[in-house]
């Protein structure tokens, strides 16, 4: 495996001030279990500056869940990409599958938002997925690539700098994850389409219901260079165990 190994951390809308001391005093604690594996959280903006004052100087980065398509102005409730910026973050999520799926984020848009992130120095991870309707109709490459083609119109440089999630919505917060085989299949398409782009080792997480004991069988598939975890990344040890399967 060339690529480093990223786990990243989806805290969601969850957290409080009290609960997140803890947490990321744990993984502070913990992040030597990594090993060479990058090791990221990305929180709710409120708890930006918590999470850089905990975490700054140490292995452990963090990121948004989100960000604006602008770069500043009248749009109300939106943070700007620059804030994240000055807030220290390295990350922010593009076009997860609940934004794509609440808030009526389109591929477009999502391709927009990591553009605008990586014009302000940040790294979008940028999300996609099917649901099961799109699975059960033999539909999940035509889908993850109408997804991927907006992304891949970025260019060569952009794909570079930036980390595809691919997060299959049958599989998120459900208890029920694509099987090793079934997630390798998908990242090996998204890899050929990065490849035929001109970014082929950019990397490629696998998101949903990842935890301690579906970890390492899915960072052994030749094209998984990572997790983005959500409901296991609350838990210190939890995540830990799910970063040293990385290590
Ligand atoms: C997928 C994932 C993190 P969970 O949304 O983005 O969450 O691990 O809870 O399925």
């Amino acid at each position: 495996h060339t690529r480093k190994r990223l786990v990243m951390g989806n805290w969601k809308m969850h957290g409080s001030l009290a609960a997140n001391a803890a947490l990321l005093e744990g993984l502070v604690a913990g992040a030597t279990r990594a090993g060479d594996a990058q090791l990221a959280v990305c929180v709710p903006f409120p708890y930006l500056a918590q999470a850089r004052d905990a975490l700054a100087g140490t292995p452990v980065s963090w990121g948004a869940q989100d960000v604006s398509v602008h770069a500043q102005g009248a749009y109300t409730g939106e943070v700007a990409p620059a804030m994240l910026a000055d807030f220290g973050c390295a990350w922010t999520l593009c076009g997860h599958s609940e934004r794509r799926a609440m808030h009526g984020e389109s591929s477009a848009l999502v391709a927009a938002k990591a553009a605008s992130a990586l014009a302000a120095g940040l790294t979008p991870v940028v999300c996609v997925g099917e649901t099961l309707d799109d699975r059960d109709a033999g539909q999940v490459e035509c889908v993850i690539g109408d997804q991927l083609d907006p992304v891949l119109a970025l260019g060569t440089q952009a794909l570079a700098r930036m980390v595809i999630a691919y997060e299959p919505v049958w599989a998120i917060g459900t208890g029920r994850t694509a099987t090793p085989e079934q997630a390798q299949a998908v990242h090996a398409f998204i890899r050929a389409s990065l490849t035929r782009s001109g970014a082929g080792q950019t990397r490629i997480l696998y998101g949903g219901s990842v935890k301690p004991a579906n970890a390492a069988s899915l960072f052994a598939q030749p094209d998984i260079d990572g997790a983005l975890v959500g409901g296991a990344s609350l838990v210190a040890d939890e995540f830990l165990d799910i970063a040293a399967a990385a290590a």
